[in-house]
């Protein structure tokens, strides 16, 4: 049985991403697109297409040819739309890396993405640089003035007066997602998908010009860098930026601005609903809150809302779906539910053990098809088969549900991917890094449900005869290799990890144990 999207369709234009999302620059000129949040520095919508043009200009001058790769890695700042839209608009390739990364992450996605040049900030230059060496990155840029670093600047040429033509289906951004299992991979997503996702989106969203939106939600990540940088650009709105979360500036920013829908990931939904600093501040501007990338529950969204004097809606989706694949339209809001099925998607849930669909209310995996599906993933045609299917569904490696009025409620998760805050942590990269500990012989992680976290990665270890390690030091090993999110939070040590016949971790059983 296919569910069709409840929502009429919207038209998604054949057009070069760029082209599409600057299509208003010049009747908005002197608006401002993005604002820095704590500073005020603005960028006109007129600006943003002079500097974007400048700097395909600049690229192009120096032969950066059409499928090369710029990496990003810098926190949410205006400049971060010029950089993403200067590469789109060239015709190439940008790789947004998380800022939050080690040197050993950025350098592994540095060279699996073949990133020939890379921007950053100046807070990042040394683990960049560190990062770089050895990789394929030719050169270094920095936004802003820093002394001894090649200054973003110089990347600036004479304005390309027209976007470079390149196949609708050629990939214009490569996120990185772990998928339903493994490690990290580049996730190919095209100009077509990334304008059907912004067109779908905005056509249920009604996401208006008048609009004042808050980016804390980092642009690295497709949630930030699709329904918030995007979608907000080409609604015409102004996007006001935060390069961290902090709640006094998040709540000082939506009194200053007069935000009018706060987009969020669950952990900020706790915060709006419990801290008391909340009452001081002026949100009456505020319409909605849209919580995405992690369940929230429905007792959380009318707490919040209750306080807030808004709905607290929900919108579901995944990297690989550029990423929207249901959200909850105006005046749908339905406590619990993820929302409604994209425009231009259709959605199947189906039983993981026999491939069969299940009936309506019936828990199954949620498959999805649409054109905001990926590509691919780059250099990985056997995990791109495993995950999408010969007639395009894409396998989400979720569980849940649809009820009689076309609302989805996602209840659990097949896949191996853990979630701290929203963020992904994938538990192979974890148990390989485990396994390099001269203590460990064998290893397995899960996530364990956390009040404030969602999740937190725990680790079941299998310790070498005689070698005396204890958890205290191999959580502090993995704490010394990878990002703040990703550390062990709970390690114990067991005799065995449970596997199939296969070989197979068998994850729910060390979950079931560890939560009784
Ligand atoms: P990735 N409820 C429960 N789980 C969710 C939800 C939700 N509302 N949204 C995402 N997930 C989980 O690639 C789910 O397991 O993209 C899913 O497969 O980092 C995984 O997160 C994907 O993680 C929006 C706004 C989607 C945000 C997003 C989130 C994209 C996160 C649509 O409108």
């Amino acid at each position: 049985m296919i569910h069709q999207s409840p929502l009429p369709p919207v038209e998604i234009p054949d057009q070069h991403l760029v082209d599409y999302m600057l299509a208003f620059a010049d009747e908005l000129g002197d608006k401002p697109a993005l604002v820095d949040g704590p500073s005020g520095r603005t960028i006109t919508y007129a600006g943003l297409k002079q500097a974007v043009q400048a700097l395909a200009g600049g690229l192009v001058a120096r032969g950066f040819a059409p499928g090369d790769t710029l990496a990003v890695l810098s926190p949410n700042i205006p400049e971060y739309a010029v950089v993403f839209h200067g590469v789109a608009y060239a015709g190439g390739v940008v790789t947004t890396i998380n800022p939050m990364y080690t040197e050993r992450e950025i350098h592994h996605q540095l060279v699996d993405a073949g990133a020939r040049l890379l921007v950053t900030v100046a807070p990042f230059l040394e683990v960049a640089r560190a990062a770089a060496e050895g990789t394929g990155v030719e050169e270094i840029f920095v936004i802003g003035d820093t002394e001894g670093a090649t200054p973003f600047s110089a990347l600036m040429g004479t304005p390309l007066a027209e976007s470079v033509l390149v196949d609708l289906d050629a990939t214009v951004v490569l996120p990185y997602s772990s998928g339903t299992t493994g490690v990290n991979k580049g996730v190919m997503l095209t100009h077509r998908n990334l304008v059907a996702n912004v067109a779908q989106t905005l056509g249920a969203a009604e996401m208006r010009e008048d609009e004042t939106l808050i980016a804390v939600l980092p642009f690295f990540h497709i949630y930030g860098m699709q329904v918030l940088m995007n979608c907000g650009l080409r609604a015409g709105a102004t996007v006001v930026t935060m390069p961290r979360f902090d709640l006094e500036q998040f709540l000082q920013i939506h009194q200053d601005y007069g935000v009018t829908r706060s987009f969020v990931a669950p952990p900020i939904v706790v915060a709006l609903a419990k801290h008391p600093l909340v009452d001081s501040y002026d949100m009456s501007k505020l319409e909605q809150v849209f919580s995405g990338a992690a369940p929230l529950s429905a007792e959380l969204a009318i707490e919040t809302g209750k306080r807030l004097g808004c709905e607290v809606v929900q919108g579901y989706g995944m990297t690989e779906l550029s990423p929207v694949s249901h959200l909850t339209p105006v005046g749908r809001f339905k406590p619990g539910s993820v929302g409604v099925t994209a425009p231009n998607t259709e959605m199947r849930i189906v039983d993981p053990l026999t491939g069969d669909d299940v009936d309506v209310n019936a828990d199954g995996e949620i498959w999805v098809r649409g054109p905001q599906v990926m590509k691919g993933y780059l250099n990985n045609e056997a995990a791109t088969a495993a995950t999408i299917t010969d007639d395009g569904w894409l396998r989400t490696g979720d569980i849940g549900h649809i009820d009689d009025e076309d609302h989805l409620f996602v209840v659990d998760r097949l896949k191996e991917l853990i979630k701290y805050k929203g963020f992904q942590v994938p538990p192979a990269e974890l148990e390989a890094l485990l396994l390099t500990h001269p203590a460990v012989v064998d290893a397995a992680v899960v996530g364990l449900p956390d009040e404030e976290a969602g999740e937190i990665p725990a680790a079941y270890v299998v310790l070498r005869p005689g070698s005396g390690a204890t958890a205290e030091e191999i959580m502090a090993f993995v704490a010394g290799e990878v990002s703040h999110y990703k550390q062990i939070r709970h390690l114990e040590f067991i005799d065995a990890v449970p596997k199939s016949a296969s070989g197979k971790i068998l994850r729910r059983e060390l979950k079931a144990k560890a939560v009784g």
